[in-house]
């Protein structure tokens, strides 16, 4: 088999982008370990930058996403007892569209397929193959049977767990990783949410975060030990938790119900220089992770894929290789300032501590000194809403 692109990776990074290239006419196979119902069974992210939601449009995928997906323009700190908004138009001139990942997924896919794309799934045994030399490809098993592709450049946007990041030699890669000590247990629910913005809540028992996925559909998170297990945590126990952490007339209107589906997500923050390796590039997850914390997960996967699709596109269209010599340099410049944020969102509203300490009066002075100043909720605004590509 031959291919302009091989992308490893069925994700949002590798379906994003596949869709984006074949739309400008230039080739593209996908390769996916799972099954299509496994990746589409995933909850994860919730909240898309504009500059996502421009990309998805941009790649015909945004017709749902527009008539489904809720605009926000602001979200709520919960502290002390007392909700503080933050108004996330007013101080950036922007907005996040509220539209859950599947969902991303769910449209890429279908738009896909619209293209007759190609999408290998279950594949194994995947190993890249002369990435410093004339002849980059991949061999992988599908069926049972090996098979091989040939192609101009592989993207390796098979997330954190991959084999393209580890294709990478090891006195090449440096890496950078910060392990918090706690984990978000998440839980979805056919429940109305108890807010029509997301709630970040700063709590002595812990970090809880209320969001949604539509008017009957909640997404709620509380942090816990990295001790616990999913299992360890019936419905009422959960329930029960979230209302101890939120202000009490917030608890009071929430409306519980069946967990429909329960998992708990560990929060790192990691990053894996340099994104390019001769005809590798990597892209999201392959080469950052963030604590979900700051939303920027899924949305420092779209600015990657951004910035190696214009850059694959001057390289056919044109011969121009500015965009794919620069591309590890730019897309690293914005993953890490993704990482400052979820950092510092994450340092602000988590339980780090027992009881008082000079760490959770700084968590406090640091929220009364936020809405107290314009210029730090400007801050606040233009990252969460998405810094520009
Ligand atoms: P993905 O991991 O989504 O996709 C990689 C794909 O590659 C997978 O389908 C995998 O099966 C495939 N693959 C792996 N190895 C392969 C191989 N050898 N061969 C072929 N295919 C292979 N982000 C947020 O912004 N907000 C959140 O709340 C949030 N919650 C999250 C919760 C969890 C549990 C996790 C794990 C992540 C969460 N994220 C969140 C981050 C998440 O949304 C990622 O940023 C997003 O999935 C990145 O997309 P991809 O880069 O496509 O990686
Ligand atoms: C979610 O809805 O899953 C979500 C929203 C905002 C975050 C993290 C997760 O920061």
């Amino acid at each position: 088999m031959k291919t302009q692109v091989c992308i490893i990776g069925g994700g949002p990074s590798g379906l994003l982008l596949s869709q984006l290239l074949h739309r400008k006419g230039i080739e593209t196979i996908v390769l996916e370990r799972q099954t299509r119902a496994h990746v589409l069974g995933r909850i994860r992210a919730g909240v898309l930058e504009h500059g996502f939601a421009d990309l998805m449009r941009e790649a015909g995928c945004g017709q749902r996403m527009d008539a489904e997906g809720a605009v926000h323009d602001g979200f709520y700190i919960a502290h002390d007892g007392r909700m503080d908004r933050v108004d996330l138009h007013r101080f950036s001139g922007q907005s996040v569209l509220v539209y859950g990942q599947t969902e991303v997924t769910r449209d890429l896919y279908q738009a896909r397929d619209a293209m007759n794309g190609q999408i290998l799934h279950e594949v194994s045994e995947v190993v890249l193959h002369d990435l410093k030399a004339a002849t980059p490809h991949v061999t992988f098993v599908q069926d049972g049977e090996a098979r091989r592709i040939d192609c101009d450049f592989i993207v390796g946007a098979d997330g954190y767990h991959g084999v393209s990041r580890k294709s990478i030699p090891a006195d090449v890669l440096k890496e950078y990783e910060k392990v918090y000590p706690f984990g978000w247990l998440g839980v979805l629910s056919e429940t109305a949410p108890v807010c029509d913005e997301l709630i970040y809540a700063r709590h002595d028992r812990g970090f809880a975060l209320c969001s949604m996925r539509s008017q009957v559909l909640s997404r709620y998170y509380i942090q816990v030990p990295l001790s616990d297990s999913a299992e360890s945590w019936s419905d009422e126990a959960f329930w029960a938790e979230l209302k101890a952490r939120l202000p009490e007339d917030v608890a009071a209107r929430l409306e519980t119900g069946p967990s429909i589906e329960k998992s708990i997500a560990p929060l790192r923050g990691y990053v894996a220089e340099p994104m390019r390796y001769g005809a590798l590039f990597l892209a999201g997850d392959a080469a950052h992770i963030v604590p979900p914390t700051g939303a920027k997960g899924l949305n420092t996967a779209a600015s990657d894929v951004h910035y190696l699709y214009h850059g694959l596109l001057a390289h056919y269209a044109e011969g121009d290789e500015s965009g794919l010599d620069s591309y590890s340099e730019k897309a690293l410049a914005r993953a890490w300032k993704a990482q400052r944020f979820s950092w510092w969102m994450t340092s602000l509203l988590h339980r780090f501590h027992d009881g008082d300490s000079y760490d959770s009066r700084l968590q406090q002075i640091d929220l009364a000194y936020l809405f107290s100043s314009e210029a730090a909720q400007v801050s606040l605004a233009e990252n969460y809403v998405g810094l520009p590509y």
